[in-house]
């Protein structure tokens, strides 16, 4: 079929949104290559029609003209347009002799967040890093989630496993450090959270919200508790510790698979509400009152997202969330937190059920500042320090894919400065950003309506089980490559077969390999099976639709070639436009688990070990100065989402917001430009006065601050913004997962005065 239809007629298309992890299906009017209009899909089996304004701003991303098409390369010191021969030439020119000389470790390797709802690249990525070994991986997962990730992998077995509140059933959901009335849901795949929270409360449940902020999600909730930023751990220990003490822990279900509760009664027990109310800046009663809540609700989940993980105590307070769903009897009950059972990828489906080997963790230390390995990564806080410092293992180039670090991670001018001398650096990414304009070679990836999709990652995350697929809306032009096909032909590069390696050919090593792993692991539903059957099976298609055909056909619901012939196929998908619904989430136990015990690990002796050092944040005096926090906004998506004129008009949305005590005794008042300082840089940003924000407590959104030379994003410059992560502390992580102190950054703040 030709999708750009030459005869201009109009046609309605589908397609999930690739932008935010609510995954909403949306219904696009076209005509010829021109997108008309974008609104939600009604039929859609998960999402129902709900949209938010950068879903139906695809249609500018589409269009916008500032959007690469062409690969850029540098030469005599500007990036010119080239054709894709003459970027693979450059890379392997500029590339290959740095790794003979250097080995591989010289190359380093960021993976941005749009990977991640990017089908090709989050596939793509894997056979690279399967056929490429460096040690210097890293991504925006230790700005982000991993503190969730490495708690949920020690307790459960797999780094994402990681219970989702039963938004649609629960009578009591205690939030913290969430704001999906913006975000529209992390870690908690959830499109219309408006609708959903409506409904709880209409059946008489309770939404309780904890944030420095009275943020939108806290404005339609029933309490907000406006906590002191990093205290959550602190909070959450002491509600356990009421659990404990007031006789009210419930395992229910779960006792029977849960391991290590006296080990954890233990060391809760010091976390008394009298103690550790000052640093929350919360009552010692409220603290006995939400414990008591949750204790006697009918159904009650807990959630924490990245308010609780981008701190000094971003793992420990994520353990505790789930620590707190297992005590109360939630974990694994209808309306408590429950494991999604997603339909393909999932490693809680694969390999033996209910026993597995648990993740992997410090194995090796990093260079320069001898940071833990967290699941194959280190913190991308380390990244400017390995580029700068010479020695074996340095960072000579850089690989970054769907990232802009230079805006996304701590200490950003650092970074931006060592970008800057790196021998090489190649990006695939579709805009001339701040991050993207240091290097060598930029390789851009087609229109996403121009890429096929299927989440890997949220149905694993969902509060219901589905699988949804959607073709490519358009086809990209004559010559274009898809970014797998970008991303193996560098993988070409890379293990020696030079810029014209045979991409086919590589694809269907990558396919053989994925199906011999299938036919010979023990629990795989392929085990024992013919090798050659299997890629026969599948072998007309290319790309990520064969890996995603034979991830769904040996999956829980697949048809598992032929033996369970109503078993779910990428046809079968491909011919329900709106979805295949698989129901509501059911319990999981013990057969979700892939610990080494085969129970719930809740006592892992790093996170009770954890609980001096958050024993010992009591005994600091709680800092007298400010503390800066992040924001998000519905029409923002970190970086990169602001050169797009719908989604850009509106009222300056990078602002400082600063309470009405704070302002007058700093003499700022509304509007005034605001100079902010931290250890490692300063900015200027207008102020915000509002009672929306606890004193004490100043608020930055990140991912602005578009005013670098050498951009190329024209409606994003004209209101650039101030980039937040110059104030970020390279130096301040939870040590555990390498997760940078994102939230409660001290920082004194003072009138700006032009020079
Ligand atoms: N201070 C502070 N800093 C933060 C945060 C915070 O709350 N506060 N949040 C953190 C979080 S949660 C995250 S996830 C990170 C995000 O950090 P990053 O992932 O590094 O940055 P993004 O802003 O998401 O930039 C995405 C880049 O991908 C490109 N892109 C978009 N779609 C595609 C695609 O389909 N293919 C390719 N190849 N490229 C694409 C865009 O042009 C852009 O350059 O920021 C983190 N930084
Ligand atoms: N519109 C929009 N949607 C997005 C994104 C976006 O940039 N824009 N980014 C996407 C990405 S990559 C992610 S990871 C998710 C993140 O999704 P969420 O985790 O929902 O992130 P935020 O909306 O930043 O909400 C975080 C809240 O934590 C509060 N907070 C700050 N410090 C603390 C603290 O110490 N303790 C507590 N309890 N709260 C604190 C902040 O005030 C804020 O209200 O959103 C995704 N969706
Ligand atoms: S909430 Fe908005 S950005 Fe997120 S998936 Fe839905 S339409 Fe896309
Ligand atoms: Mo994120």
């Amino acid at each position: 079929m030709d999708l750009n239809r030459p005869d201009e007629r109009e046609d309605t298309r589908y397609r999930i949104c690739p932008i935010c992890e609510a995954t909403c299906g949306l219904e696009l009017r076209v005509k010829g290559r021109e997108v008309l209009s974008i609104r939600g899909d009604d039929a859609d089996v998960f999402s129902g029609g709900f949209v938010c304004p950068k879903g139906v701003a695809l249609r500018d991303l589409d269009a916008d003209p500032d959007r690469l098409r062409t690969p850029l390369v540098r030469r005599d010191g500007q990036l010119v347009e080239a054709s894709w021969d003459e970027a693979f030439e450059e890379i392997q020119r500029g590339l290959m002799p740095l790794l003979a000389e250097h080995g591989n470790d010289a190359l380093g390797i960021y993976v941005g967040n749009p990977s991640a709802h990017n089908t090709a690249t989050l596939l793509y990525m894997q056979v690279l890093f399967a056929s490429f070994m460096t040690r210097n991986r890293y991504s925006a997962s230790t700005v982000d989630q991993y503190p969730k990730q490495v708690a949920c992998g020690l307790l459960f077995g797999t780094s994402l496993s990681v219970p989702v509140p039963d938004i649609d059933r629960t009578e009591y959901l205690l939030m913290l450090g969430a704001n999906p009335m913006a975000s529209n849901g992390s870690l908690f795949t959830a499109p219309d959270f408006r609708g959903r929270a409506r409904r709880l409360r209409e059946r008489g449940g309770k939404l309780v919200v904890v944030d420095p902020r009275r943020s939108e999600t806290a404005r339609i909730a029933d309490r907000h508790v406006a906590l002191r930023p990093g205290t959550d751990a602190l909070l959450l220990a002491a509600i356990a510790q009421v659990l404990f003490a007031e006789g009210r822990v419930r395992l229910g279900a779960a006792a029977e698979w849960t391991e290590g509760l006296e080990v954890v009664e233990e060391a809760v027990a010091r976390f008394t509400p009298e103690r550790v109310a000052p640093h929350c800046g919360v009552p010692a009663e409220v603290v006995r009152e939400l414990a008591r809540e949750l204790a006697e609700a009918e159904s009650a989940a807990v959630y924490g997202r990245i308010g609780t993980t981008t701190t000094a105590f971003g793992t420990t307070a994520s353990w505790l969330v789930d620590v707190l769903n297992v005590l109360t009897g939630n974990l694994d009950r209808p309306g408590g937190a429950m494991f999604p059972q997603a339909a393909a990828f999932a490693s809680n489906t694969q390999g033996e059920p209910g026993r597995g080997r648990g993740i992997g963790l410090h194995r090796h230390r990093s260079r320069v500042r001898g940071a833990p390995e967290v699941l194959g990564e280190f913190p991308v806080a380390c990244l400017a320090e390995e580029i700068e410092t010479a020695g074996e293992g340095q960072i000579r180039a850089l690989l970054t894919v769907a990232g802009n670090p230079a805006l996304s991670t701590p200490n950003s001018r650092r970074l931006s400065k060592a970008l800057d001398s790196l021998d090489f650096m190649l990006s695939i990414d579709f805009y001339l950003n701040e991050t993207t304009r240091h290097a060598n070679v930029v390789l851009p990836g087609p229109s996403p309506l121009e890429q096929s999709h299927y989440d890997v990652v949220f149905p694993q995350l969902s509060v219901r089980n589905w699988a949804r697929y959607s073709p490519p809306v358009f086809e990209p032009p004559p010559g274009r490559p898809g970014e797998w096909e970008i991303i193996l032909r560098l993988v070409g590069v890379l293990i020696g077969q030079g810029p014209k390696a045979d991409v086919s050919a590589l694809d269907d090593l990558a396919i053989a390999f994925q199906v011999k792993a299938a036919v010979e692991s023990r629990g795989s539903t392929l085990h024992g099976r013919d090798p050659e059957e299997i890629r026969a099976a599948i072998g007309t298609r290319r790309g990520p639709e064969r890996m995603v055909d034979l991830a769904l056909r040996s999956g829980p619901y697949g048809d598992h070639f032929g033996a369970r012939p109503e078993g779910i196929t990428l046809a079968s998908l491909e011919a329900t436009p709106h979805g295949i619904d698989l129901g509501a989430l059911e319990p999981r136990l013990p057969e979700v688990l892939r610990t080494p015990s085969g129970r719930i690990e809740l006592a892992p002796p790093m996170l009770v070990e954890d609980l001096d050092r958050l024993e010992a944040s009591l005994a600091e005096p709680t800092a007298t100065g400010l503390l800066l926090v992040g924001r998000r906004h519905v029409r923002s998506n970190n970086s990169w989402m602001h050169n797009l004129p719908t989604l850009a008009k509106g009222p300056v949305r990078c602002t400082l917001l600063l309470h009405p005590t704070d302002a007058e005794r700093l003499g700022l008042a509304d509007g005034d430009a605001a100079r902010i300082q931290s250890r490692v840089g300063s900015v200027v940003a207008p102020v915000e006065v509002t009672d929306a924000i606890r004193p004490g407590v100043v608020s930055l959104p990140h991912g602005w601050g578009h005013d670098e030379p050498g951009t190329r994003m024209r409606v994003a410059a004209e209101r650039p913004g101030t980039n937040s992560n110059v104030l970020a502390d390279e130096l301040a992580l939870d040590p555990l997962s390498g997760t940078s102190v994102l939230n409660g950054i001290p920082v004194s703040v003072e009138a700006h005065v032009d020079a």
